[in-house]
């Protein structure tokens, strides 16, 4: 085993306080938006995003992910095209009644506008092999750390985002040409919120409802 020293920098317990609710005030903010700008989004700052999730931990540390950033009108177009397709099947059909009635609340529908309108998309694909050979493990566990990341660093840099998950999820790989070792994980959009953009009134559990201390 090689080993370095370690960085990191100790902190006052006023300022590890001060910081926290800092970043919690950032995360509380956070909501899916799904009525996007079409305005341009800086794109070095998403890429510093992505970046930020590429520091996340994963099995082995083999960073089992490939994030693929998406501004080309002409794909976006696909996606869209292919997603819409996928969810009319999905709303008309293949999604158990219970399963519409637990989304009635967030009224989302198959049209899926925002997958043209916001400027950026960002499709995560979790690597559940190496491209050549060995292999990868806690692939999804290490996949859905460094989403967490990113998304929490686009709220952070000022960006709204959705976690999108059209399902099967497989036509990204056919419009991506993404290789077979590659599967779609999540689907992004990236942007800035439209001109009166309205998002669905709900909460969030208190912390005592999902904080257990032993
Ligand atoms: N993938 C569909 C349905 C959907 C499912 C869940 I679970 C959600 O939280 C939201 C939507 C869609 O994107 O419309």
């Amino acid at each position: 085993m090689n080993t370095k020293p370690l960085s990191h920098k100790r902190l006052s317990e006023d300022e590890m306080r001060e910081r926290s609710s800092e970043f919690l005030e950032t995360v509380r903010k956070r909501r899916s938006v799904r009525e996007y700008s079409d305005e341009p989004i800086p794109l070095d700052v998403v890429r510093n995003c992505i970046e930020s999730a590429g520091q996340a931990p994963s099995g082995a540390n083999k960073q089992p992910w490939t994030f693929v950033l998406v501004t080309d009108p002409d794909t976006k177009a696909k996606i869209r095209e292919a997603a819409e397709t996928e969810e009319r099947e999905f709303y008309n059909g293949r999604a158990p009644q219970e399963w519409l009635d637990d989304l009635a609340h967030l009224g989302t529908d198959e049209n899926k506008p925002f997958l043209t309108t916001a400027p950026a998309l960002i499709v995560v694909f979790a690597q559940t092999r190496p491209s050549d050979e060995g292999n990868h493990y806690y692939v999804k566990e290490s996949v859905g750390l460094a989403s967490g990341i990113l998304l929490a660093a686009l709220n952070n840099a000022g960006f709204v985002t959705l976690t999108h998950t059209p399902s099967p999820m497989k036509f990204l790989s056919d419009v991506l040409g993404r290789p077979s070792n590659e599967r779609p994980y999540l689907l992004i959009p990236v942007g800035y919120p439209a001109d009166n953009c309205e998002v669905p009134d709900i909460s969030r559990k208190a912390l005592d409802e999902y904080l257990v201390e032993v």
